[in-house]
């Protein structure tokens, strides 16, 4: 058994991806093919680097380009650049390969993703993915995306793609059609807002130890416990934030483990697997009296940053 994955990214990313693909070579048993989709800003340098350190430890991978031509018709803005969209192409980009594992360039992967490449997709379903805990959904957020209240939003961070299943009902033309049209809602997490309005009640959800996002492995920053989801056993969420299969750092700027305050649990990993890349962090991000809050317990400084940042979000309004 080979598992193919691939990753997208753009030149900010590749120390990212880098430290990413460590994570993989440091818990992966299983033979796999990488596929590394840079945009047209990782320069051939850069990308020639990246391949090497891959190959260096043991890594099969493939620099891919997307055509022109698929990634048409996809906006492109700071928050969400272009690369977002490239996973919808995925099936049409490769089109030798028939099952993909998507991971973003921001998790670690920390366990064997033998199972994960397994799973098995229900009937008429073309991708697995984990859904975000409902509270971190906002009632708002399916209003916007005018989905029935409480249904549950993937999270497009990782996802176990059935190809040629994709490639068979059109994917990459549904999700250009939505981001094309004119009375689409408007996009906040541009791929993931359009795989979650048009596969509605059509995607397979995977146990969230295959992306242990940030509001998974600390409730708290939401305010609530493993207890308040509605969409998983509080058991399955303790497991997958003691022992994440894949750890998402996603969220705020102060949830990125290059951030001086983050206090992800899995924050230091992240640091250690950086300094065997060849990009190493020179410095961690924000001000340096910063360092002060990582001595504070993980609950404290949650409860700092979000009164900080709801105090921010009223300013802005
Ligand atoms: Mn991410």
């Amino acid at each position: 058994m080979t598992i193919v994955l691939a990753a997208c990214f753009n030149r900010p990313y590749v120390p990212h991806v880098a430290t990413m693909l460590q994570s993989f070579i440091a818990s992966s048993s299983t033979p796999a093919q990488w596929y590394l989709v840079g945009d047209e800003s990782v320069d051939a340098e850069t990308m020639k680097q990246l391949l090497e350190f891959a190959e260096g430890g043991g890594l099969n991978v493939t620099s891919l380009r997307i055509p022109d031509e698929l990634a048409a018709g996809f906006e492109d803005r700071p928050v969400y650049p272009r690369i977002a969209w490239f996973r919808a192409v995925l099936a049409e980009a490769l089109p030798h390969e028939d099952r993909l594992i998507y991971l973003d360039s921001d998790v670690l992967a920390l366990h064997d993703l033998a199972p994960l490449w397994e799973t098995a997709l229900r009937e008429g379903h073309v991708f697995a993915a984990v859904a975000h805990p409902s509270y971190v959904v906002a009632p708002a957020e399916c209003e916007r995306l005018r989905l029935p209240p409480g249904a549950p939003v993937l999270n497009s961070g990782v996802m176990v793609m059935d190809l040629a299943a994709m490639r068979a009902d059109g994917f990459a033309d549904h999700i250009r059609a939505f981001a094309t049209s004119r009375d689409r809602p408007p996009l906040r997490y541009a791929d993931q807002d359009a795989m979650n309005v048009v596969y509605a009640g059509r995607w397979t959800q995977l146990d969230p130890v295959w992306n242990a996002m940030s509001p998974v492995v600390m409730p708290f920053v939401s305010g609530a416990s493993w207890d308040d989801d509605a969409h998983h056993d509080p058991l399955v969420l303790e497991r997958a934030a003691r022992s994440p299969a894949v750890v998402h750092f996603d969220g705020a700027s102060v949830l990125r483990p290059w951030h001086r305050r983050c206090f992800n649990p899995f924050a230091g990993l992240y640091r250690e697997f950086r300094s065997t890349t060849p990009w190493p962090l020179d410095g961690l991000q924000e001000r340096r009296h910063d360092a002060l809050f990582a001595r504070i317990p993980a609950r404290l400084q949650a409860q700092v940053w979000h009164r900080r940042y709801l105090r921010s979000q009223r300013g802005n309004q």
